[in-house]
């Protein structure tokens, strides 16, 4: 197979299976009398079996995915892709499972199997680790006094949220009520804070019951 010595069969054996798709040049030939005949070759390039199915388990608070999967072959190489960007490659006969760092909004994580050169159809999911600005309920990036406003709105006037509850929760406590207005306005006017992650985009370090969270300054 590509050149390389793979096998030697009796000369009464009429074939050899090898995985599909190795991509590689496989060539026959016969001795007998002590003489080769010519060699006879084709090339294989069926696809390769797909990675199966994988499974997706966040842990928000780290802002990581635990990564599982069942391959039905062992592959030369397995790349593990966040978002369309390799982010991993591990050797086939490593433990079927990785854990990606890094995972903040909602993401697509793929496994890839690579055999011979030639890639598997991926294996996909898709995650979603909320990544947000804590006190930014308006959603500009900042927290400032039309955060507090918006907050007020939202609660009293009828205004809809704008989809992520996490960074309308500016003090943190796992509930949106009217001492996270009260929270950004200590922020801004006496020696209030505003918990991570805060000012930054990012994932919610303390687990609660929130929704999920889309936040427009966090893509
Ligand atoms: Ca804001
Ligand atoms: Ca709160």
């Amino acid at each position: 197979m590509n050149g390389v010595f793979a096998n030697s069969l009796p000369g009464t054996a009429t074939n050899f299976t090898v995985v599909a798709g190795s991509g590689r040049d496989i060539c026959v030939r016969g001795l007998i009398a002590n003489c080769w005949s010519d060699l006879v070759c084709c090339n294989n390039t069926g696809t390769p079996p797909g990675i199966g199915s994988i499974n997706c388990d966040p842990n928000e608070p780290n802002s990581e995915v635990v990564v599982v999967w069942t391959p039905p072959i062992v592959y030369d190489t397995v790349e593990i892709s966040l978002n369309g960007t390799v982010v991993q490659t591990i050797s086939g006969t490593a433990s079927p499972f990785v854990t990606v760092t890094g995972v903040a909004g909602i993401r697509e994580i793929c496994v890839t199997g690579i055999i011979g050169g030639v890639a598997t159809t991926p294996a996909c999911c898709t995650v979603e680790i909320p990544n947000f600005i804590r006190g930014d309920t308006n959603h500009d990036g900042g927290v400032d006094i039309a955060d507090a406003i918006r907050a007020l709105q939202e609660l009293f006037s009828g205004v809809p949220s704008l989809g992520c509850p996490d960074a309308n929760d500016a003090n943190d406590d796992g509930g949106v009520d009217i001492g996270d207005a009260i929270g950004i306005l200590q922020f801004l006017f006496s020696s209030g804070s505003i918990p991570m992650p805060f000012p930054n985009c990012g994932p919610d370090p303390t687990s609660d019951g929130l929704g999920p969270c889309t936040h427009a300054a966090c893509p």
